[in-house]
């Protein structure tokens, strides 16, 4: 059975990480155009910097949830059968025991630099002008996509896409694409789609099947089903 996960920000809900949506549009405060774009780094790159910055800070206060540990689990049976494709920039995953996690927006514990492009583990703030360790450029900022931004290994996606049996996909509004059109391509490459989530999605009419529940239930319940 070959399985690839999709997550967004309702699976880490739960550990008291804040979603984008359900915030009636504004992110801790911010528009998303006005943090999560390159024009607006280019426009105010303070304001981007400490915004990542005080998220990155966050982590260090967040643990992950049953349903992080439940995919861990999954993966300790499944192997290289399982992959976790995240949108989400936090380390949860990894946290849980997850070590097959691909992050297609990039993450908040890593630096990317604007002069070498070298992405750099990063734990600390950006906002004061850190040198690359790579090029000493004091060019560096969150290794993050934006909106507008390529997402990281689209190929490794969906030639996981085209193999798998099962495609999950948990705690997403369905909103942003490429992800958002997951399902579709699973779909008609032939897996079963599945998808759990709090509420309906976008895309819910495109899953064979749609579980409504916290993510902490619902993802515990099915890894324990199909282990069974
Ligand atoms: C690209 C990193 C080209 C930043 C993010 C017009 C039409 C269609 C598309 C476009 C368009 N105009 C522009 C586009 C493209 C654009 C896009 O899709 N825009 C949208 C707004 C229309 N996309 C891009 O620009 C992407 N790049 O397209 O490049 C390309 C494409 C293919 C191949 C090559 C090149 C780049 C987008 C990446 C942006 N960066 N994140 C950061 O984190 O700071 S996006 C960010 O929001 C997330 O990463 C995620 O992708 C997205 C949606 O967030 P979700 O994770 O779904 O969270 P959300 O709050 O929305 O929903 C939470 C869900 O959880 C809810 O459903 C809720 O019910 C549920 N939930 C809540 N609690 C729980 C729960 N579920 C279970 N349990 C709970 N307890």
């Amino acid at each position: 059975m070959n399985v690839v996960v999709l997550t967004g920000a309702g699976i880490s809900a739960e550990s008291g990480v804040p979603t984008f949506r359900d915030a009636d549009g504004l992110w801790e405060g911010h528009r998303v155009e006005d943090v999560a774009t390159p024009e607006a780094y280019d426009r105010d790159p303070a304001t981007v910097q400490r915004f990542y910055d005080e998220r990155r800070a966050a982590l260090a206060a967040v643990q992950p949830n049953a349903a992080h540990r439940a995919l861990a689990r999954l993966e300790h049976w499944l192997h290289d059968d399982l992959l976790i494709v995240t949108q989400n920039i936090d380390d949860l995953h990894e946290r849980a025991g997850s070590k097959r996690v691909l992050h297609m927006h990039g993450e908040l514990l890593s630096a990317l630099c604007g002069a070498c492009e070298t992405r750099t583990p990063w734990h600390d703030d950006l906002h004061h002008g850190p040198e690359c360790p790579q090029c000493a450029a004091a060019d560096l900022r969150p290794d993050v996509v934006w909106f507008g931004e390529v997402p990281y290994e689209m190929d490794r996606i969906f030639d996981a896409l085209e193999v798998c049996d099962l495609f999950v996909s948990i705690g997403t509004s369905g909103a942003v694409y490429p992800a958002a059109g997951f399902v579709r391509a699973a779909r008609a490459y032939g897996a079963r789609t599945l998808e759990l989530n709090l509420q309906p999605s976008e895309g819910s009419l495109f899953f064979h099947e749609s579980r409504q529940g916290p993510a902490s239930e619902l993802v515990p319940a099915w890894v324990d089903d199909l282990l069974s």
